[in-house]
């Protein structure tokens, strides 16, 4: 019956679209030899085969997956996505208060919440306040088109205070952190960077 063969097809579809969204602009954390050694090839082969899919898919292919090391790949902090797999020209060195524009691709949009946060990567603490809160509305529609521009393109303000705890590339993150509340999948991309002191103004002391 022609119902039957066409409803199993329709309701695979779903899984089958590759989804969902990363950080395209500054260049965000690509995978490499260092998730493989630390996530496994299992979560590396998922990545790759689709770098804008949900964290919900990779616990358990990780768990499944001896070489999987959870004390050096959080799948919950950029996908666990690992900085040495970044190349260093992808490092970008910002100081406070520097206004950094943000690109996503959001290849399929799922209607939810999101924010951009600076995360410590080595606590998964968010430092600070977050840069950006969409509390509902994020990700509307059905193609990327549908999702408002300021949703897809904004920038972000580098905050005050990061001069030590950010020095060093790879101790902390540019977190964009997605949850689609009806799909219930959750999209994370990373870009790595240091702080920089601002260079000091040549100021004439007169006595
Ligand atoms: C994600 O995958 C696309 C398509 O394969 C590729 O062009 C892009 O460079 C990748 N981006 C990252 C950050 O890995
Ligand atoms: C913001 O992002 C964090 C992940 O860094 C997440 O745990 C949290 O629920 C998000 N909060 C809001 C208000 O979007
Ligand atoms: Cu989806």
């Amino acid at each position: 019956m022609h119902l039957s063969t066409t409803i199993p097809l329709l309701a695979l579809l779903p899984t089958l679209a590759l989804s969902h969204g990363l950080i395209t602009s500054p260049p965000s954390r690509p995978i490499g030899p260092a998730l493989t050694a630390n996530c496994g090839s299992a979560v590396y082969k998922k990545i790759a085969s689709d770098n804008t899919s949900y964290v919900e898919a990779l616990p358990d292919a990780a768990s499944k997956d001896p070489s999987f090391n959870p004390s050096l790949c959080n799948l919950w902090l950029c996908k666990g996505l690992q900085f040495a797999d970044n190349p260093a020209a992808n490092v970008q060195t910002w100081t406070a208060g520097q206004e950094v524009p943000v690109k996503i691709w959001l290849r399929i949009p799922h209607e939810g919440i999101a924010n951009v946060s600076v995360v410590d990567a080595k606590k998964n603490q968010v430092v600070g306040d977050m840069l950006k809160v969409w509390s509902k509305g994020y990700a509307p529609g059905r193609k990327e088109a549908d999702v408002p521009i300021e949703q897809r393109e904004f920038s972000v303000t580098v905050p005050e205070g990061l001069e030590e705890r950010c020095v060093t590339a790879g101790d902390c993150v540019l977190q964009w952190w997605w949850f689609g509340t009806g799909a219930k999948q959750t999209y994370e991309s990373c870009v790595d960077f240091k702080i920089v002191k601002p260079a000091v103004k040549e100021r004439a002391f007169r006595a």
